[in-house]
């Protein structure tokens, strides 16, 4: 007699959580190694991370109270590596008028011989009428420049330093960016919102950073986008990996606009300071219409010029995938990403590659490697010598001579279908192949990565695709699979994946940076010392493991100073 699946589940969950993990054990097994966390509560948005006297600084949205969004603070940390962290008190706490509800999200400038300020979301009510809330900008300078940690900041007394223009909505009028010094000596800075459903970057100019002065024109917008939240502008070379200042421009520099509106979409284009203009490079990919940094979970992504390493970095807010119920039994949700270095790809004008910052290899222990090893049709191998949930992996896979492609026709409003309809499991043509990293042994719970090569109406394309439907016995999870498309070039005979486990996190590079994908999994059995990594092959057309390295990846305890 068949038995109901569902059944088998129930009664495996259950074993599981008897004999081996309590629930609570699980999900202190699902915090994170080497990811950013805070030490309990509900963290979203990375905010002002900068490079100060030898530290590192992070803030980000946190509630100090609960496992769930409230009572918005900042909460800081500083690292010397971006890796190491220690957590600090919080740097503002919604004790002002102007702020009562919530410090929202901000950004870290550099005033004054670079002497760091912060300016913020507050949101309050109008003391007018108190039902009605209100978002408007405030201004923070550390009490002592002197102290590296940067222990402790005082809002200006002039706070508010803008507030709602007319014609814009007080409630979608949010997320200053750093500042930036145009041709003329004055700084500008963006700030998010949205009218009639089109998502606007409102330019502002000041000359002393206290008295703010709305652009004739916001610096970019998008019909029909909705609210852009925590945009981000900044500058790259056209050539090299190298980062830029915030105010560096000139003919050999593009620049980048991320809005966030559902996903993080960002935008390269060409800013001329003496009109404040800025013009795509391609217009169909434009802000929130076009390309995504990351095609799993991650938003409201902040980046800064490190000029310690002479680098941009890049990090994200990376939510749970579990209901809220859990996260309140976990007493935790949400981290960071690891951060990623970001810098135009060489191959076009118009993206960006990311990269996790080298510094990932101070936490690199065992390695295992093979070379050249062959993947027949439904061929699953366990990586042997290797095993845990911690760990960095990177994997070059040959294609075939002769390209066989099934006929998918692929856009990027269908791709996260495709990657879940046709999942890793299926038999395809080429592809799908890929990695199962959080695997059990028996291979109930495993999340895929893979590669599907298919023939779309408008040429050869590589799916990238995250299938985390299998990855937990657990079931009230969000496990949508997540992916995204890339066209194979001619002659391109190696696909690239790096990626990063970290218990409950998955981050993978693909592509060389080219297509990034984060996704978070609860796996109740292959956890921790128990999770496996396997290559699989469900194509019909060989492909071959050219390149497989394997790090366990060292724990970093994040302390408080
Ligand atoms: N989170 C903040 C807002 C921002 C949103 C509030 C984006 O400032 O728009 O916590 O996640």
């Amino acid at each position: 007699m068949a038995v109901p699946c569902i059944f088998l589940l129930c009664v495996s969950t259950l074993y599981y959580y008897i004999f081996f993990f309590s629930p609570s054990e699980l999900h202190q097994l699902h915090r994170t190694a080497f990811h950013f966390q805070p030490s309990k509560n509900w963290m979203n948005d990375p905010n002002g991370p900068m490079f100060y006297r030898g530290y590192y600084h992070l803030f980000y949205q946190w509630n100090p109270y609960a496992a769930v969004w409230g009572n918005i603070s900042w909460g800081h940390a500083v690292s010397k590596d971006l890796v190491h962290w220690h957590h600090l008190e919080v740097a503002l706490a919604p004790d002002q008028w102007y702020d009562m509800y919530g410090c929202w999200s901000g950004s870290a400038t550099f005033v004054n011989d670079g002497k760091p300020v912060l300016v913020y979301t507050g949101w309050s009510n109008v003391p007018s009428s108190p039902d009605r809330k209100v978002q408007m900008q405030a201004l923070a300078m550390p009490a002592d420049h002197e102290d590296p940690l940067l222990r402790k900041w005082v809002k200006a007394p002039q706070n508010p330093i803008v507030t709602a223009p007319e014609g814009i909505d007080s409630n979608f009028f949010r997320d200053p960016t750093t500042a930036w010094v145009g041709e003329d000596g004055k700084w500008r800075m963006l700030i998010g919102s949205q009218e009639n459903m089109t998502g606007l970057a409102l330019l502002y100019t000041s000359s002393d950073f206290l008295t703010w002065k709305r652009g004739s024109a916001p610096l970019h917008s998008v019909d029909s986008t909705g609210m852009w939240e925590c945009p981000d502008f900044y500058p790259v070379p056209l050539l090299g990996k190298h980062g830029l200042n915030t105010s560096s421009n000139g003919k050999d520099v593009m620049h980048v606009l991320k809005v966030s509106c559902v996903y993080d979409y960002y935008v390269v284009g060409t800013y001329v300071t003496s009109n404040d203009s800025f013009t795509p490079v391609q217009a169909d990919l434009d802000a929130g219409i076009g390309l995504r940094y990351d095609y799993g979970k991650y938003y409201a992504s902040k980046s800064f010029y490190d000029g310690n390493k002479n680098r941009r970095i890049l990090i994200g807010w990376v939510n749970e995938s579990d209901a809220e119920k859990a996260d309140i039994a976990k007493g935790w949700a949400s981290v960071q990403s690891f951060p990623r270095m970001v810098w135009l790809d060489p191959h076009t004008n118009y993206s960006i590659l990311q990269w996790p910052i080298e510094e990932v290899e101070s936490l690199r222990k065992t390695k295992v490697s093979l070379e050249s090893l062959p993947l027949g049709k439904e061929a699953i191998m366990q990586v042997k010598g290797i095993k845990g949930a911690q760990l960095e992996i990177d994997v070059d896979f040959q294609l075939p001579e002769q390209i066989q492609a099934e006929a998918i026709d692929v856009s990027a409003s269908n791709v996260e279908l495709i990657c879940s309809e046709k999942g890793a499991s299926r038999i395809g043509v080429l592809g799908p192949f890929g990695l199962l990293v959080l695997a059990s042994d028996d291979l109930v719970e495993q999340t895929a990565i893979f590669f599907v090569i298919v023939q779309s109406k408008d040429g050869l394309k590589v799916l990238v695709c995250s299938d985390q439907s299998r990855s937990s016995l657990e079931t009230n999870l969000d496990k949508t699979s997540y992916g995204s498309s890339y066209s194979l070039k001619g002659g391109q005979t190696y696909l690239n994946l790096h990626i990063l486990v970290d218990h409950s996190v998955v981050e993978t590079f693909a592509l060389g940076g080219r297509v990034c994908i984060t996704c978070r999994v609860y796996p109740t059995k292959a956890i921790d010392q128990a999770a496996r990594v396997f290559v699989f092959n469900n194509g019909t057309v060989p492909v071959l493991v050219k390149n497989l390295v394997i790090w366990e990846l060292a724990d970093v305890l994040i302390d408080t100073l």
